[in-house]
């Protein structure tokens, strides 16, 4: 018997990738695993696209409708939009041709808090599901099956689904076995109950995944990495964006408001939010925990240097050297992490209750506060709302962050009004850029405009901006408790797009 597949039932099943995906039809609705990179299936996806270019070479239609935890990688998303493979989408994705065309209309795409999927899908929202695509570490002996280095939906997927195709990948260590809490007492309401962590290291769950072996129809057998990006070393404008915040949080606790351990921390993905967890190994804080999405390398190293106690997340996000290691000392690392479903993950009553220091990336934000994380100038979609949402709106202190211009200062990332609103100016806490952190809470629109503007826009459009709102606030005599000339709110995105810059002429 293989030595990953270790129950008859299951090891029956093995085939080729090519024959697991000739058993997905046109027209289904699939579940893959993957999120952020790490966990997504590394072959049936690729031989599923190969498959639906044949049919269409032979003019046939096939395309499929595919849910996942959220962005995958180039093998999965990337191949199966480059042959014009996927109908639907969602709720994340983050790749290249995919965005394309989801853009050119192409592709549906809908946009969904990374903890509200699995409930719309249980709803039947989305009518049923018809294959369930998972990676996962292990089968063991007893049928239970190991997760693998993401859990996102596949709990949900696994159940959902009429029919289930494994992933069985040897580079997954296996001592991954107990770093996964697998909670199954999830119900629609009015059944549900609360879900009870009070601390991020609290487990509530399973350490493995449930899975019928009468829906197994294939079991293919993979030793391929994930597929992470390399992190930038921070570059000026994160370290003073992570900086901004590490004032505020040691200034916070000053004045009593944060304990000295602050309170579970959860950062974004990218380059500046790693920054900021760069910035606190070298911080005062101790004793720190984590109630987060995706474990980046930054949150190793603090785990690494002593101040990080425990971190709680869906999925790991970590470049190549550090997969390798975390892979290497799994045994270890799964003491100090664990890996929930993204419903417990990013949910929002145990977020409330921890209380979090959150910290996301956008791409604008307006004078008010109102924030726009997915939309470049409104119409053309980055990559997603993803968790931001889940978390900005009920942490205890929550901040979105980003470099004050763009595209070498033609773009300003404060703008009259936000082209496209995720967070409106009552879920934003605080707004931080290279130049300065605002903190807008409990000030009215008119106070929260001149901190926003004094603290956070770049000076070649601190200007403007105040000429702006001064314009605003003199038309019908003043009486807006917004100030706003709505002829006037988008005009440096329309600038922009004529000219190629927000600069005034
Ligand atoms: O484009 O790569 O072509 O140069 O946007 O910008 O500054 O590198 O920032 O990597 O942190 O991404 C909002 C997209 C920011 C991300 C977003 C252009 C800029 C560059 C990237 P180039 P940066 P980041 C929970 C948290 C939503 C999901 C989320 C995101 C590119 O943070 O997807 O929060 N967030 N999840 O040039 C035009 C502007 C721009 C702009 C930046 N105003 N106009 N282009 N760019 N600002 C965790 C998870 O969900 C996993």
């Amino acid at each position: 018997m293989s030595e990953r597949v270790r129950n008859a039932a299951f090891a029956s099943k093995i085939m080729s990738a090519e024959d697991a995906a000739a058993q997905i039809r046109p027209g289904d609705r699939v579940g893959m695993s993957g999120f952020t990179g790490a966990g997504y299936p590394k072959v049936v996806p690729g031989a599923l696209a190969k498959r639906i270019k044949a049919a269409h070479d032979a003019g046939q239609e096939f395309t499929i409708d595919l849910f996942t935890g959220a962005s995958t990688a180039p093998e999965l998303d990337g191949d199966l939009a480059a042959v014009d493979g996927i109908g639907f989408r969602t709720p994340y994705q983050s790749d290249p041709i995919m965005r394309a065309k989801i853009n050119e209309g192409t592709i549906d795409y809908s946009d969904i808090h990374l903890s509200h999927l699995a409930q719309r899908v249980w709803e039947g929202v989305f009518d049923t599901l018809d294959v369930a695509v998972v990676e996962v570490t292990e089968v063991l002996p007893d049928g239970q099956v190991v997760p693998a280095s993401s859990v996102g939906n596949n709990k949900s997927w696994l159940d959902l689904a009429d029919k289930v195709i494994l992933e069985v990948n040897a580079w997954q260590s296996q001592e991954l076995l107990g770093m996964h809490d697998i909670y199954y007492g999830t119900a629609l309401p009015p059944n549900r109950r609360p879900v009870m962590i009070n601390r991020p290291q609290d487990r509530i769950g399973q350490t493995t995944y449930n899975v019928d072996p009468a829906k197994v129809i294939a079991v293919v057998e993979t030793d391929a990495p994930d597929r992470n990006s390399e992190f930038k070393a921070p570059d000026e404008a994160s370290i003073a964006i992570a900086n901004h915040l590490l004032d505020f949080l040691v200034h916070q606790v000053e004045r009593g408001r944060l304990p000295k351990s602050l309170l579970p921390l959860q950062s974004g993905v990218g380059n500046v939010a790693n920054a900021v967890l760069i910035g606190l190994v070298d911080s005062p804080f101790e004793h720190l925990t984590s109630y987060t999405e995706v474990i980046q390398d930054g949150m190793v190293d603090l785990i690494e240097s002593g101040k990080l106690d425990f971190a709680s997340a869906t999925a790991f996000s970590l470049s190549p050297k550090m997969a390798e290691e975390m892979n290497r000392r799994a045994a270890y690392f799964r003491e100090k992490i664990m890996l929930r479903p993204q419903e417990i993950s990013n949910h929002p009553e145990v977020i409330r209750r921890l209380g979090l220091v959150a910290c996301n990336g956008m791409i604008e934000a307006d004078i008010y506060g109102n924030v726009n994380s997915t939309h470049v100038s409104g119409t053309r979609v980055m990559n997603g709302i993803g968790g931001s949402g889940d978390f900005a709106r009920n942490a205890f202190v929550s901040a979105f962050v980003t470099p004050s211009t763009a595209k070498n200062g033609a773009i300003s990332c404060i703008v009259p009004f936000a082209s496209h609103i995720d967070h409106t100016e009552h879920d934003t806490a605080m707004i931080i850029t290279e130049q300065g952190l605002a903190d807008i809470r409990g000030l009215s629109p008119r106070k929260r405009a001149a901190v926003i503007i004094d603290k956070c826009a770049h000076p070649d459009y601190k200007e403007p901006l105040r000429e702006y709102v001064k314009h605003a606030e003199a038309i019908n005599a003043g009486r807006m408790h917004t100030p706003h000339d709505l002829a006037q709110a988008f005009s440096w995105h329309l600038r922009l797009a004529e000219t190629g810059t927000m600069q005034p002429s």
